[in-house]
């Protein structure tokens, strides 16, 4: 019988409970101790335990909340144990697995299984159109795309090569990838950051000059009184984040979520790692729960910003009486009497522009509005307000709550608003926490794996390595979705990830990969994307970021190349040699929070016929640009300190790059608002914005729909089939709705419906897309909303549906219907 996610044959195992109100602690450790010892044998997941975020040791392959300075003996979560039982796995989908599964029958397994298949163990060629994959040797495999790429260099359009970057991949990997591109002439760097936090980095280089986070985590375990958890559920996605926020709240943090769920972490919390945690009740973590609608947040912040600025009027015009005072922390609301300004005019003054033309919006705002678009009463926002003025210093978190929605990029901009009135941002304790996803997305992006990169980037590039980068910007995600199905992408490669299954519109995109001429993996695991193949495929298997690096064309390595470039005799051999007495190599990451370290696999890897991914991208950008180019490819793959030493030459804030970074925790990037109040902004100035509402209204007998996470997933990768905070086992295909919804709709729990997504076809009528048979599961979700499992209903997400100035997919505002 066929298990295909997508037919909707009913999940005979699933089972409904009631939602947790705390996460993690003793039942979350010894579930996730459970997965080690069933995944990769208790002694190896003890091992690779051990070394999870310790200086000496890996980064954790899981999301890219940032370690603490002297992290514990343990500084791992239940969910980053998860990712490396996951990686250390000791199922293989090797050469035997792809003559016994064809890709026909590959292609009807669920996400689960196919990642359950294993780990990858060597090249693996799709002939046009065969329904087998074939191992193939590292030569003839690099050999065979080099071959393509430079086919469309001399035809003089590399605009038809796309490649695409998962946010695993290393600094060292990612500079590599994106030198390799543009030396072929495109800026063609799709990443998953394009359907992440896009929609942060361009809010706030618009606003504040730099697109990333301006906080550190002493900011929110020391100094912050307020701290705002805004779209993001951190008890599943960022574990460690709640032990920040526990201290947080140890000193007297106030801890605002606001959020359509009432998501487990962000209630009570249950440290593993401290005794009363293990044995007590646990630290309430929110002091105040805004439930608020989807796509409600531009309208909340809106509301806020303008009670801020009404605030401050009545505070200077009791002031106006009673005479000046310091910027404030009263209390209460506006009156009489003489109280300190709302406001931090000096801040504003000095710093910002912007603030009349935004102030007068906020006056004109419509409650009526604000009411229907947040589903909240005007008595919650007061309370809310109160929160803010009682707080000299307030961080403001968000992941994808806030970035997946048409208005994202509105909404962050209104965001910094709300911390630019008071004077949040760059002082300690105050500031911006986009909280990443991948443990090196931002990272990545550092390194020049971006579509769009700024002028100074390519000029540095290109004086390093003495050539002439391409200046047109290349296609982001979407727009690669959309010209493989026009035809013009001919070779699509993909340094991690799962490209298929974690873009919108999945009917759309699956035909749009089958129709590129060849496709390319750089994978550890089995995914979706292999079995969507290109008419030729490739998987090139690679080391993950648990296991030793020793060396590129390791002298295990029977499909090594022999003669010329980077194989066994190379200097990546003698680097395995020799390399004992420093230990393996190591690469470099950088967190959430601009903090950069380094990162060394100590495993035994999967396969001795793995290569590390700087490996690949040096082996083939050898073959694409010539044995006559000066680049040092060889020495690249061999040393990493070669990449490094480049590294520092082109990238600000990584002069001195090798010796830094051998410093224990690493050291951290500069960041002009958060260090100085600098705003590198187009005006010099911090900018407040305009973002005029529009309120999203959905038809009679529809529901807004969202795309989240399961706590057994990381992404497209399905650990397994619980969601346990959520009170849901044995399946995924649920879907969350509010009872009194389900009560208007005349539809009852627990019954299976399709989820069908309605969007204009451009000719006046809708086109349907369909997600069959998921079961309805009654749940405190705001009214109006529902919420179901990504990447099941990616097929609901129409290509076109993206954020304004950002187009990322607006994967968490889809308008659905319940069809019987
Ligand atoms: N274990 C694990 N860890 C992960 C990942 C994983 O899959 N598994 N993924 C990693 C990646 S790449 C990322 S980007 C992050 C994702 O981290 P999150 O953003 O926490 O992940 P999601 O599951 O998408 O959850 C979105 C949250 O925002 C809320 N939300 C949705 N829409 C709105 C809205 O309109 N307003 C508000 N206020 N809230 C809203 C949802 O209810 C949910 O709580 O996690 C990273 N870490
Ligand atoms: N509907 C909907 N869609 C979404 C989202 C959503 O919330 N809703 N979230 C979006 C977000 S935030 C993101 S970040 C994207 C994620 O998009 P991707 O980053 O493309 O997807 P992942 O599932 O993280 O990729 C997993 C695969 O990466 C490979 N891999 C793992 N480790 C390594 C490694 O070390 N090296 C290499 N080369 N490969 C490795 C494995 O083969 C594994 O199968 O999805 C987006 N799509
Ligand atoms: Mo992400």
């Amino acid at each position: 019988m066929s298990d295909d996610a997508r037919t909707g044959s009913p999940e005979p195992t699933l089972d409904v409970g009631p939602p947790q109100r705390t996460a993690a602690g003793v039942a979350g450790v010894v579930h996730a101790m459970a997965d080690v010892v069933e995944e990769p044998g208790l002694a190896r997941g003890l091992k690779a335990l051990r070394l999870v975020n310790q200086h000496r040791g890996f980064d954790c392959p899981g999301c890219a909340w940032p370690e603490p300075g002297k992290p514990h003996l343990a500084e791992f979560c239940e969910n980053g144990a998860k990712a490396v039982a996951e990686e250390s796995t000791r199922a293989r989908a090797d050469a035997a697995f792809f003559a016994e599964h064809p890709l026909g029958e590959l292609a009807t397994w669920t996400d689960h299984r196919l990642g359950k298949s294993g780990r990858l163990t060597e090249p693996m060629l799709r002939d046009t159109d065969a329904d087998h994959y074939r191992p193939v040797s590292w030569d003839d495999a690099l050999d065979l795309v080099a071959g393509e790429l430079r086919a469309l260099r001399e035809a003089g359009t590399p605009d038809r090569a796309a490649f695409y970057t998962s946010g695993r991949t290393s600094n060292e990997a990612a500079f590599l990838y994106q030198l390799l591109a543009r030396r072929l002439g495109t800026n063609n760097l799709p990443d998953c950051s394009n359907m992440c936090h896009e929609s942060s980095g361009t809010a706030l280089v618009e606003t504040l000059g730099v697109g990333k986070g301006s906080v550190s985590l002493a900011d929110i375990t020391d100094h912050a009184d307020l701290i705002v958890v805004v779209g993001q559920n951190p008890g599943t996605n960022h574990p460690r984040m709640l032990t920040a926020l526990e201290a947080a709240k140890d000193r007297g943090a106030r801890i605002v979520a606001i959020n359509p769920l009432p998501e487990a972490g962000l209630r009570t919390f249950k440290n593993p790692q401290r005794v009363r945690g293990t044995l007590g009740r646990g630290t309430r973590l929110a002091d105040r729960f805004l439930q608020v609608r989807l796509a409600g947040d531009l309208a909340l912040f809106q509301a806020v910003n303008r009670l801020l600025v009404e605030r401050d009027d009545g505070a200077s015009a009791g002031r106006d009486a009673a005479g000046p005072t310091g910027p404030g922390t009263a209390t209460d609301s506006a009156g009489a009497g003489s109280r300190p300004p709302v406001l931090d005019h000096d801040f504003i003054a000095a710093h910002t522009d912007g603030f009349e033309a935004a102030a007068a919006a906020w006056r004109a705002l419509s409650w009526s509005d604000v009411g229907t678009a947040t589903g909240l009463d005007r008595s919650e926002i007061e309370g809310f307000v109160d929160d803010v003025v009682g707080a000299r210093k307030i961080v403001v978190c968000w992941a994808m709550g806030l970035t997946q929605h048409k208005k994202a990029v509105a909404t962050i901009r209104e965001v910094v608003n709300f911390l630019l009135l008071r004077g949040n941002v760059g002082r300690p304790g105050a500031g911006a926490c986009p909280v990443r996803g991948h443990s090196n997305v931002q990272g990545d992006r550092t390194m020049g794996i971006w579509e769009r990169p700024p002028a100074a980037f390519l000029d540095a590039l290109g004086a390093e390595f003495r050539f002439d980068p391409p200046r047109e910007p290349g296609l982001d995600t979407v727009d690669t979705v959309r010209a493989m199905r026009d035809g013009r992408i001919r070779v699509f490669m993909a340094m991690g990830g799962n490209f298929a299954a974690a873009t919108p519109d999945t009917e759309l995109t699956e035909a749009a990969l089958r129709r590129v001429p060849l496709t390319v993996h750089v994978s550890t695991k089995l995914n979706r994307s292999h079995v969507v193949p290109g008419r030729r495929s490739l998987i090139l298997p690679c080391l993950g970021r648990t296991e030793r690096d020793d060396g590129a064309g390791r002298s295990g390595n029977a499909h090594a190349g022999t003669a010329g470039s980077l194989s066994a005799t190379g200097p990546g051999g003698d680097a395995l040699s020799s390399g004992t007495a420093t230990g393996p190599r190591f690469v470099t990451v950088e967190d959430s929070m601009s903090v950069v370290h380094s990162s060394r696999g100590t495993l035994r890897p999967a396969s001795d016929m793995l290569w590390s991914e700087p490996a690949i991208v040096a082996g083939l950008a050898r073959r694409v640009l010539g044995d006559d180019d000066p680049t040092p490819w060889e020495s690249f793959a061999a040393d990493y300190s070669r990449i490094r030493d480049s590294i520092s030459r082109v990238v600000p804030g990584f002069e001195d790059f090798e010796r830094r970074v051998a410093e224990p925790g690493g050291f951290v990037l500069p960041h002009p608002p958060r260090d100085a109040r600098v705003f590198p902004t187009a005006t010099g100035k911090a900018r407040f914005t305009v973002n005029p509402l529009e309120v999203v209204r959905v038809p009679e007998g529809r529901l807004l729909l969202q795309s989240v996470r399961s706590h057994d997933q990381f992404n497209t990768t399905i650990y397994g089939q619980d969601d346990r905070y959520r009170g849901v086992t044995g399946g995924r295909r649920v879907v969350f709705v509010n009872p009194r919804d389900l009560e208007e709709l005349g539809v009852a729990d627990g019954e299976t419906v399709n989820l069908v997504s309605e969007w204009p076809d451009g000719e006046g009528g809708t086109a349907d897309r369909r997600a069959p048979g998921f079961r309805v599961i009654a749940f405190p979700t705001a009214k109006g909303c529902a919420a179901a499992y990504y990447p099941e209903t990616n097929v609901l997400v129409p290509l076109d549906h993206t954020a304004e100035g950002s187009n990322t997919p607006a994967s968490k505002s889809v308008v659905i219907r319940l069809e019987r």
